[in-house]
């Protein structure tokens, strides 16, 4: 596919409510949205960095920097064959994974467009809805976050995924688990803790948790296997796993027994699908991760969710509980079953909202 123009439009979208999390709080949501010009097809990609580097080092701002200078002219003109071939083109570039996955979507889209197929088919996806579950960020209070649960539950989530940090973690999760008895529960600590909190933490293992998220350090797989080995809970990773090679390393220290999966972490969906195989390999359950994202990056979740080995609930929620207002057409609807339906449209299988899409937009930048 010869590349002919690339476009980055940095976006900031509104979040229906705040999202609260052990690394800060967003009101406002900005990515980079990424349009590609190929052969008649548009394809688009969303870069989930955003702005500030509290999940990943990476921000709106290194990534702008990282396409523009670096990824833009390595494909800018060139006939980029799928994937393999993109990964092999910015191989140079060390990390910065957000950014890269960000084109390799793009690519996917335009690649699924020139063949007349659908993302999940050419992932070779297994069904045809996800079952999904919502992740709901700190809030004012224990009271308030119990709240904010039945909300969700009324509105037929069936698997919630609650945000904890230092002080707000046992005594939050305690509270949820009174209220609801059998709701499939989780919570995410984003790195919040060390060692030395495992055995405060100890309590949350009496709540019937499906799995307790990223405790520790982004770069501690090894102390992971020793929280792991004190915990009947099983431990999933998010953070520490940002390649194929890391999620064997977690498998091989046994540092978990769970790895959520986020194709933007990993540096594109061709990486995610490797995990997933990776993991089936191993008999890891996955599940899939979620960032925020708009239609773009929600429609590339649902196809990836699709394959055999997502086996737990995805953090892929309806859009209406992310924005009002969506920079695609199509917004993603919670069927009463707690899943969401994956869609079947060629690439992507979602078209863009052009006046949404200007008006989120702070700064567009065009390479031709
Ligand atoms: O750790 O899973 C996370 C959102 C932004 C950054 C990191 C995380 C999250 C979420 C939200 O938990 C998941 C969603 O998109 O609903
Ligand atoms: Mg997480």
């Amino acid at each position: 596919m010869k590349i002919e123009s690339i476009t980055l439009h940095h976006l900031s979208m509104p979040l229906v409510s705040p999202f609260e999390t052990s690394f800060g709080r967003e009101t406002t949501r900005q990515c980079v949205i990424i349009e590609i010009h190929s052969e008649g097809l548009i394809g688009w990609g969303e870069c989930v960095a955003s702005h500030d580097p509290g999940y990943s080092y990476e921000t709106v701002g290194t990534s702008m920097h990282i396409l523009r200078d670096f990824i833009v002219p390595l494909i800018l003109g060139k006939d980029v064959k799928d994937a393999p071939d993109f990964q092999g083109r910015v191989s140079g570039i060390r990390g910065h994974h957000l950014a890269k996955a960000g084109v390799e979507m793009a690519l996917w889209d335009l690649l699924g467009k020139r063949e007349s197929k659908s993302l999940h088919e050419l992932f070779g996806g297994v069904r045809e809805k996800v079952e999904v579950g919502v992740s709901i960020g700190i809030q004012e209070s224990a009271q308030g976050l119990v709240r904010s649960v039945a909300e969700y539950v009324g509105q037929g989530y069936a698997r919630v995924k609650i945000k904890i940090k230092p002080g707000r973690d046992v005594e939050d999760a305690s509270a949820v688990r009174r209220e609801f008895p059998q709701l499939r529960l989780q919570v995410d600590a984003n790195s919040a803790y060390s060692m030395d909190d495992a055995s405060r933490l100890k309590p949350l293992d009496d709540l019937k948790l499906l799995l307790i998220e990223q405790p520790l350090f982004e770069d501690d797989i090894w102390d992971h296997h020793k929280f792991q080995a004190q915990f009947n809970t099983p431990i999933c990773l998010d953070e520490s796993i940002v390649s194929p090679r890391h999620a064997r390393y977690a498998i091989e220290m046994k540092a978990c027994k769970i790895i959520n999966i986020k194709a933007g972490r990993l540096g594109g969906l061709s990486q995610g699908v490797m995990v997933h195989d990776l993991c089936l390999q191993h008999d890891m359950p996955v599940w899939c991760g979620g960032m925020l994202e708009t239609g773009i990056g929600r429609a590339s979740n649902l196809a990836l969710a699709s394959l055999p080995n997502f086996k737990l609930p995805g953090d892929v929620s309806a859009s209406d509980r992310y924005y009002k207002n969506d920079i695609t057409n199509e917004r993603f609807v919670l069927n009463p079953d707690s899943t969401i339906t994956v869609p079947t449209g060629v690439g992507l299988g979602v078209t863009i909202n052009e006046d949404n899409l200007r008006a989120y937009t702070l700064k567009k930048e065009k390479f031709s």
